[in-house]
């Protein structure tokens, strides 16, 4: 393959991985992988292309930087995800005046959970309170501060903790 084609390869891998699983038909896991199988036969079918395993290997120890990870039988983009300006996060009434006062913290889990549509961000909302309320979370600024948001699937994204300041909509 030409460096031109491997190019060409590694654009379409990036936009698939990073900006448009949907288009391909492909999941991303909460790390960002999907399987490798399903990703290579969604690229041929999107692009008309007979891509093989070899054919993403040689993409990825051909390229200047490490755009992608291989993992068993799945892969990801290692970097350059879009992430939608606002995200929404469904809580409690009660938990506001520690997220004012705190922030948004993961509590038990790894990470704060984040919702692309206020509709998931009601429902987890929800569990916790009949009437929940749907924070939503300035993705620009806080990234611009430092705050590291990770991807989830369509619906999900993860973050560390989130100050209030960048927090509207109590
Ligand atoms: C709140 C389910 C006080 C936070 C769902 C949330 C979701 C604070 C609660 C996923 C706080 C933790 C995640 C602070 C955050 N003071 N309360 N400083 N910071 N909180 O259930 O986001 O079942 O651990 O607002 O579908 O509700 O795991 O997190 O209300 O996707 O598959 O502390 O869990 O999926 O509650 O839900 P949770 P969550 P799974």
């Amino acid at each position: 393959m030409t460096d031109k084609h491997l190019k060409y390869i590694s654009k379409k891998m990036s936009y698939a991985l990073r900006h448009n699983p949907d288009k391909y038909g492909i999941q991303l896991d909460e790390y960002g992988y999907t399987d490798l199988a399903h990703f290579i036969a969604a690229l041929n079918r999107v692009h008309h292309l007979a891509l093989t395993r070899d054919s993403i290997t040689a993409v990825l120890t051909h390229s200047d930087k490490q755009r992608f990870a291989i993992r068993g039988d799945r892969i990801c983009a290692l970097y350059g995800h879009s992430i939608p300006g606002i995200i929404h996060h469904g809580t409690a009434r009660h938990f506001l005046p520690s997220i004012k006062e705190l922030g948004l913290l993961p509590m038990q889990r790894q990470f704060v959970h984040l919702s692309t549509d206020t509709q998931t961000a009601r429902q987890v909302g929800a569990r916790h309170d009949s009437q929940p309320v749907i924070l939503m979370v300035d993705t620009q600024a806080a990234r611009a501060a430092g705050v590291h948001f990770y991807v989830g699937n369509d619906q999900v994204w993860l973050a560390d903790e989130i100050p209030a300041r960048f927090l509207h909509g109590w």
